[in-house]
């Protein structure tokens, strides 16, 4: 077990305890153990081994005899305790976003809700039931509708990190058996799409060691089941109800393979259209005239047969790509070693996880020439914002330890919020102290939102802001943002010289690839951001490259790719 798996017991711990009201102080324990076990750096596996679990600050004696059972068990008695005593499908409800364990239990006993199946009945067909509930007004439980759509809507498919995740360490199993000559991703994965159905991997090898292969792919320890095992395909299932697909593929046709496995499925009827005008033939054995396979072995070779360039996998989804490919003008999109700058993280300040030097040692080990620290400010209260006060602090200290390096520029900025009408939460003369103002919406998010287009507009024609911050506030699978005018949003940003936001966490991907291609067109360009809470977040960045590149973005559009100077001259436009 991860670590990660074991916090989160522990989170589920906590959380049904307070649906059941039990008491805070032990409920905070298990919040606690479930941080520190999440963020311990040496995995509790090897700590068990060595005795030396007790020795974690924030892990006792109880913790530890619970964290040994999951790792010998893979659970813990009183999280199966618990569960023995509340209707089996209510933790599903916590998974609703604004939904937390106090309104579970509020409708569990006020209103006899069950399971996501019920509330959804019940708001649906019976909403004065749930409008008895205690703080449960009109708005909230429209609220509760619009998320639990968003949630099954997105059922079924995963986060782009999240098969990230999943399908390195299995591409490093395929490759790793003999016989397996290379390993492609292909699919929704390869093309960067923002959340996954299934992931495909390809493998390369002799027709005649493909069930050895599959063999051994099957019994990935990844691998909760296995669907389906042959000589050229198996597919697995993980515990967590994700589909693997690999296909063994003999050189000769792997590059049709991938071309054709890679997608999508609109950029492949194309193909198969140019083919068949051709009097050609398209599959994933390769591009034939007649009986003679006339291309297969690479995808480069299969797009020269059809008179195209060579599609970039995230451009593959039947937006033009096509046309674009026939007449040599396809956009040379950016690339994440294009890359020179950082400009949206956070420190300890306000809710990041480490120092400013912390933060200025990992962009320097990443090779920019410039980075800004963008701090919450004072009405994100959860997030610990700064105040004017503690702004004015913070700048100095950001400009103090930046003064010690002459390898990189440190810029003194902040994440000023965006309030409903589009006013800002600091005064002008405040901003204009800063050297970078990134301005981001962090609340009344909700798809009806009215005036989102207006209220972003208004930030931008504010003085001083340099970029709009994850303009539409979507968190993908659980919140489906503000419903925003991109080309209305990107004409006005492009006429104030200010750049709209590509958040590069997976979480967010916002502005996302249509709109990103939407805003490019009208004349904006774009600022790619980790917004890093911690050191490793900042290698996040290249899901906002992916992203970018699906929305077709080149060289140019991209600030993060300017010169030192260039750079300078385009923050001190704003000021
Ligand atoms: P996903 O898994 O839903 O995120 O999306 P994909 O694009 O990975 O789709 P998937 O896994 O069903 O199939 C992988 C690729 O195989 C798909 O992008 C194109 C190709 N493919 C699958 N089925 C068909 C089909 O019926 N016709 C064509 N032309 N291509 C197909
Ligand atoms: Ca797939
Ligand atoms: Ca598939
Ligand atoms: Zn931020």
């Amino acid at each position: 077990m991860t670590n990660q798996q074991i916090a989160d017991i522990f989170s589920r711990i906590a959380d049904l305890m307070e649906i059941l009201g039990q008491d805070r102080f032990r409920i905070n324990s298990y919040r606690k153990a479930a941080r520190v076990v999440g963020e311990h750096a040496v995995a509790m596996g090897q700590l068990a081994e060595e005795g030396r679990l007790e020795e974690v600050a924030g892990i006792g004696k109880s913790t530890a005899a619970k964290i040994t059972q999951a790792l010998a068990e893979g659970k813990i008695d009183l999280h199966e305790e618990l569960m023995a005593r509340i209707p089996p499908e209510l933790p599903g409800l916590l998974g609703i976003r604004g939904m937390g364990p106090k309104t579970v239990a509020k409708l569990w006993k006020q209103a006899g809700v069950e399971s996501v199946r019920q509330l959804r009945e019940a708001v649906a067909s019976d909403p004065d039931r749930l409008a008895a509930v205690e703080g449960l007004g009109a708005k909230k439980i429209a609220q509760i509708a619009e998320a639990i759509d968003f949630m099954e809507s997105a059922r079924g498919r995963i986060r782009l990190d999240e098969a990230a995740e999943l399908a390195g360490p299995l591409v490093e199993l395929v490759a790793g058996i003999k016989s397996v000559q290379r390993v492609a991703l292909a699919g929704s994965l390869r093309r960067g799409r923002e959340t996954i159905g299934d992931v495909d991997i390809l493998c390369e090898a002799p027709k005649s060691a493909g069930s050895k292969i599959t063999e051994q792919f099957a019994a990935a320890p990844q691998a909760a089941s296995v669907l389906a095992r042959g000589a050229t395909k198996c597919s697995i299932l993980t515990a967590g109800e994700v589909e693997v697909d690999l296909r063994v593929v003999p050189r000769a046709s792997f590059g049709a393979a991938l071309q054709y496995f890679s997608g999508s499925k609109a950029h492949n009827v194309r193909l198969r259209e140019l083919a068949v005008k051709a009097g050609l033939k398209l599959n994933e054995y390769g591009l034939f005239r007649g009986d003679e396979r006339i291309a297969g072995a690479s995808e480069e070779e299969i797009y020269a047969g059809l008179g195209l360039a060579p599609v970039p996998p995230e451009l593959r989804e039947d937006r033009g790509e096509v046309e674009a490919a026939a007449a040599g003008g396809l956009p040379r999109l950016v690339t994440l070693d294009r890359i020179r700058c950082d400009l949206h993280m956070h420190t300890t300040a306000s809710d990041g996880h480490n120092s400013i030097e912390e933060m200025i040692e990992a962009c320097r080990s990443r090779g920019y020439h410039t980075m800004a620290i963008c701090d919450h400010s004072k009405s994100q209260i959860q997030a610990n914002g700064l105040d004017e006060r503690r702004l004015a602090d913070h700048a100095e200290a950001i400009r103090a330890a930046g003064r010690g390096y002459d390898d990189i520029e440190v810029l003194a900025g902040v994440e000023v919020d965006i309030f409903k009408d589009g006013s800002l939460d600091f005064a002008a003369d405040v901003l204009g102290e800063l050297d970078f103002v990134t301005a981001s919406p962090h609340s009344a998010l909700s798809k009806g939102a009215a005036g989102a287009t207006k209220r972003l507009i208004r930030a931008i024609e504010s003085p001083h802001v340099h970029c709009i911050g994850h303009p539409s506030g979507r968190l993908i699978g659980k919140r489906g943002g503000m419903e925003i005018d991109v080309g209305e949003l990107a004409a006005a940003a492009a006429a104030n010289g200010v750049a709209l936001e590509v958040n590069a966490h997976p979480m967010r991907l916002d502005l996302r690839d249509t709109h990103i291609r939407a805003a490019i067109e009208a004349g904006a360009r774009i600022i790619i951001s980790t917004d890093a809470h911690r050191i490793d977040d900042l290698d996040l960045m290249h899901y906002g490259v992916t992203t970018a590149r699906r929305g077709w973005a080149t060289d140019d559009d991209v600030i993060n790719t300017l010169s030192p100077e260039n750079l300078k001259a385009w923050l001190a436009a704003r000021r």
